[in-house]
């Protein structure tokens, strides 16, 4: 029993070490969240005036760009624990956490297809899948975040 119990704990230590996260209170949790997620953004936005042709594309500066974004978009997720319900969060969040999970996960699924894409440095299939990623940033917005 204790055995199964260390097994337990250290496949999720190992598993999912972004989920250890701790805040000592709700609002570390909040600016967290929200500090990733302005950071991820910055970076997004980015991209997309290349996509949108108001800055020249430079394949390198895209990548980056796309690297930080990927990296960053595994970040927010672990900072809407239980009894962190606040700032802009609805708190449908918490009252279907799976779906808000499986949204997550397309989120984070579209950001590494952009950062593959970025990669490949064909503007095209960086607009695609810029295109998806935005999608997946909205239908989070229209159902979790506070107007
Ligand atoms: C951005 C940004 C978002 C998304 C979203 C797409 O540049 O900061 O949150 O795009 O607006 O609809």
């Amino acid at each position: 029993m204790k055995k199964q119990l260390f097994i337990s704990a250290l496949s999720l230590a190992l598993l999912s070490p972004l989920a250890q996260a701790q805040f000592s209170k709700p609002e570390d949790a909040i600016k967290y969240r929200q500090s990733s997620f302005t950071v991820m953004a910055n970076h997004f936005s980015r991209i997309g005036a290349v996509v949108k042709g108001e800055k020249p594309f430079n394949k390198e500066e895209v990548a980056a760009n796309a690297a930080v974004v990927a990296s960053l978009s595994h970040l927010p997720w672990s900072a809407f624990g239980p009894g962190t319900e606040g700032g802009k969060a609805q708190p449908e969040i918490w009252k279907e956490a799976d779906k808000f999970k499986a949204a997550s996960d397309k989120m984070q699924k579209a950001v590494a297809d952009l950062n593959t894409a970025a990669k490949s440095g064909d503007l095209e299939t960086i607009k695609k899948a810029f295109g998806a990623t935005g999608q997946t940033c909205k239908a989070c917005h229209d159902n979790y975040r506070k107007k």
